[in-house]
């Protein structure tokens, strides 16, 4: 059973059992263990793993909104994503990528994905053959440089790599903005491979150094992950075969916590069979829950409806309140009419969550202002900080003084209702507990 299937088997244990208990949660993690292991997860790291959930599972304080079995997914979804990892950015700007990894790893093919990748985001890119041992390498590179339509460079009888790379970097002469250098693969990185690499470094002065390694080495990708790091310097790892391997899962964890990234998983052989890794996609993918984000979206909003409260009690409104207040008032229609009730008719209709939209761009404006932007509500009356704001966020200038503006109306009717202490307790005695 692949990884996928058998983690999706043992949580369907947890969202199906009759009861979420202690013995529920030994269950899964006893058939997590099983899973993980046949997928040549390391024993050990199999074992840290699956304590820290059922610790957490059992011991951790459940958030508000959050049902017993949401709870148990929401730990074995952070648990895994540990382990596996952060989401790989990629860079796109100018760049020169070495690309190294033994024999038949996938390098070659993954130079034409990576071409047809950054040349979708507008750069210019351009192959170097540069593996001067197999004899067939030169016009395999040249032939996927046709496919993907971008510049190459090659020189057929040349034997020093190092060379190559010199004599590419000067007939380029800037002209392309991603130079992607194809080396030699061995069958292992013995120190001929690692002293050609390592000329090849100093002549090509990559930015990025990757190595190609293939799904089906499981465990043994980390090792390889970390000796290629300590040989030559390894600045991300790009899995191959994802698509044909059930060790993918042991792959990827093994490279993980070796220390080295994974920056791009391949899923086949055409040429657009390559993504940039996406550690939250991954997981949700491997738990079967799709709907993940949205999970991870109420544990956003159970946390900010603590926050809710506190600021209500508190009476403190600041941009860090006001957005937790916003995203839990989507939450809590009934809230607006009681607001209403209490003669608050000119709430802003769009600052209620009415419209996702306004919503998406507080909150992008929010996530643009420093920690004490946040804090201190005054200092966005300034319109160079809008200003910048608005650049950080992607919005207009104009769309932030609204923004702005909006909150300082807020504000100032929520200080006169928040004088009342205890407001929300109040109100839910009222309303016998609509509020939720
Ligand atoms: N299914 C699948 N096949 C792949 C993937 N990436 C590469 N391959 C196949 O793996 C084989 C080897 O790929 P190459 O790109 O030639 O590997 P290489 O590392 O350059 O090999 P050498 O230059 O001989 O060391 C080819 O048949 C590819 O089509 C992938 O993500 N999925
Ligand atoms: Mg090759």
């Amino acid at each position: 059973m692949d990884l996928g299937a058998g983690i999706r088997k043992a949580l369907a244990r947890i969202t199906g059992a009759a009861l979420v208990d202690e013995a529920a949660v030994k269950e899964l993690v006893k058939e997590l263990q099983r899973v993980l292991i046949s997928n040549d997860v390391n024993v050990r790291l199999v074992m840290e793993l699956t304590k820290r959930i059922e610790e957490r599972a059992l011991k951790e304080k459940q958030l508000p909104g959050l049902s017993q079995r949401e709870h148990v997914v929401r730990v074995v979804y952070d648990e895994l994503l540990r382990v596996i990892g952060e989401s790989y950015v990629p860079k796109l700007g100018k760049q020169r990528i070495l690309m190294l990894g033994l024999y038949g790893a996938g390098k070659t093919t993954t130079i034409a994905k990576l071409a047809k990748f950054y040349q979708s985001k507008g750069l210019k890119v351009a192959v170097i053959a540069g593996d001067v041992h197999r004899p067939a390498a030169f016009e395999q590179l040249h032939q996927l440089s046709a496919q993907a339509k971008c510049g190459f460079y090659g020189e057929k009888a040349e034997k020093n790599a190092a060379k190559i790379a010199v004599d590419a970097l000067r007939s380029d002469n800037n002209k392309h903005d991603v130079l992607i250098f194809d080396s030699a693969g061995r069958s292992a990185m013995d120190a001929a491979l690692i002293k050609e690499l390592q000329d090849v470094k100093d002549a090509f002065k990559p930015d990025e150094t990757f190595l190609v390694v293939s799904a089906d080495l499981g465990q043994v990708a980390g090792k390889q992950a970390k000796e290629s790091n300590d040989s030559v310097g390894v600045s991300g790892v790009v899995i191959t075969k994802m698509d044909g391997s059930g060790k993918g899962g042991g792959a990827l964890s093994s490279v993980a916590v070796s220390g080295a990234r994974v920056a791009f998983i391949g899923t086949g052989e055409k040429i657009g069979d390559l993504k940039p890794f996406d550690s939250q996609g991954f997981v949700a993918q491997l738990t079967g829950f799709p709907d993940l984000p949205a999970l991870m979206e109420k544990v956003r909003e159970a946390s900010d409806e603590e926050a809710l409260q506190k600021a209500m009690e508190g009476g403190e409104l600041n941009y860090e309140t006001f957005l937790a207040q916003m995203r839990a008032m989507k939450r809590m229609g009934p809230l607006k009419q009681i607001m209403q009730m209490l003669g608050a008719y000119d709430l802003p209709e769009e600052m209620l969550g009415k419209s996702e939209e306004k919503m998406k761009a507080f909150e992008a404006a929010v996530l643009s202002m420093t920690s004490k932007e946040r804090k201190n509500p005054d200092l966005m009356k300034a319109k160079v900080r809008q200003e910048r704001v608005a650049k950080g966020a992607g919005l207009k200038p104009d769309d932030v003084r609204d923004l702005v503006n909006n909150f300082e109306r807020v504000s100032k009717m929520m200080k006169q209702l928040g004088r009342n202490r205890g407001l929300l307790k109040q109100l839910e005695k009222k309303f016998g507990g609509k509020l939720k």
